[in-house]
């Protein structure tokens, strides 16, 4: 038995004092149930870690906006999320849900429906359990409070990045609820605009660390030399640091490694497996990206369910040689048609993204442009958003 240390194997969240007595916990292997927990010797008994249970509430008005909230305290201060918190012990997760709504934003509602349990990771709390409702009667006086900065509706065209993963997809569950005329949009519909979206080519694992610390919101681990089992290995190291920075992690071509990654989706191509059966044996809410090259076949990705396409080669790239680049006339039409996120590749570098921008582009793929200075470049990128 091993005393455990502050930044013990366990994370460094886990806690380290019982308490009930305040003495140190140590790590005990427990026989009947085969795995390790935390034990006091001194209340002889296991010390259980649970998730942190919380409330969030999809308030809709009679305009269909959504009402998000401005975060004044860590984790994100100054991202926008949904109205929650944190349930106090006498409470139900309904009412936590309406004395949440109350205290950030000064409405009163009543509970419409549950829409979902998510379990959220977090960076104080170690593990969260997200309980979403959608709410009705809303009446009151729109006032941020409590914890918020400010509070206000957005027109669902116009939500800015939704800070956390479990309020994306509570707020998806909702407004693909029947009775909501909102039109549902994917997971990264609420993620904003993404800006740089990284593809690793060579040295994945730097390129991972220095895109993460320029602010990638997405980074793709796109290998086409290793083999499988090194593959793993470089997705196991991206995914915990991408983890680390709150970045989305794609795989490119293999469900199997994303999977055993934990990765949080895969980028198919047209000769891939369809999305159909790719949803078959992945997570619900895992993100499916799909390569096209004509508006056709964004159309037809978008109909199989893809959360967001790539669409290109717009410009012609040695990167991808045997394509006919689809220019700018038909990526304009793929961003006009398809209401899922597009993602433009082939060919993008800093200098013809204004091009891009123009014709309402808002996500970036590239991989020889990230290949160098990778902080900087996704810096420069994200700020043109
Ligand atoms: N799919 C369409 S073009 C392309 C891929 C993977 C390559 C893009 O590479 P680059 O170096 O950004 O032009
Ligand atoms: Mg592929």
């Amino acid at each position: 038995m091993d005393f455990l240390k502050i930044q013990g194997t366990k994370g460094n969240n886990m806690k380290v004092f019982c308490h009930n007595c305040g003495n140190p916990l140590m790590d005990k292997f427990i026989v009947d149930e085969g795995r390790s927990r935390l034990f006091c010797t001194v209340c002889a008994r296991s010390i259980y870690e649970n998730p942190v249970p919380a409330t969030t509430a999809v308030v809709v008005n009679e305009q269909e906006e959504i009402l998000l909230v401005k975060r004044k305290v860590e984790p994100q201060v100054g991202a926008w999320c949904l109205p929650g918190g944190f349930l106090e012990l006498e409470e139900t997760p309904e009412q936590g849900c309406l004395r949440e709504l109350k205290e950030e934003t000064g409405l009163d509602a009543d509970i419409n429906q549950w829409v979902g349990n998510i379990m959220g990771k977090s960076s104080l709390y170690q593990s969260i359990l997200v309980i979403g409702y959608t709410v009705k009667n809303i009446r009151g006086q729109l006032k941020a409070g409590d914890d918020c900065l400010e509070a206000r509706f957005f027109n669902p065209g116009q939500i800015p990045p939704i800070a956390f993963r479990s309020h994306r997809l509570i707020l998806k569950n909702a407004l693909e609820e029947k009775e909501c005329k909102l039109k549902p949009r994917g997971e990264l519909g609420f993620f904003g605009a993404l800006g740089a979206y990284v593809i690793t080519d060579n040295n994945h694992i730097e390129i991972a660390q220095n895109a993460c610390k320029g602010g990638a919101k997405i980074l793709q681990y796109r290998d086409k030399s290793a083999d499988r089992k090194d593959m793993l290995k470089n997705a196991l190291t991206i995914r915990k640091i991408t983890e680390a920075y709150n970045t989305l992690f794609i795989v490119n071509d293999y469900i199997d490694i994303a999977l055993l990654a934990k990765a949080d989706g895969v980028h198919l191509g047209q000769d891939d497996i369809p999305i159909s059966a790719a949803r078959k044996i992945t997570p619900l809410h895992f993100i499916i990206g799909i390569s096209t090259h004509s508006l056709q076949q964004a159309v037809e990705a978008e109909k199989q369910g893809a959360d967001y396409i790539g669409s290109g080669p717009v410009f012609a790239t040695p990167t991808k040689k045997n394509y006919i680049p689809i220019g700018i006339e038909t990526l304009k039409q793929v961003v006009k048609t398809v209401d899922v996120p597009v993602v433009a590749i082939g060919g993008l570098n800093p200098e013809n993204l204004p091009e891009l921008q123009k014709i309402g582009v808002r996500n970036f793929a590239m991989v020889r442009a990230f290949q160098k200075n990778t902080e900087e470049i996704v810096r420069e990128i994200n700020k043109l958003l």
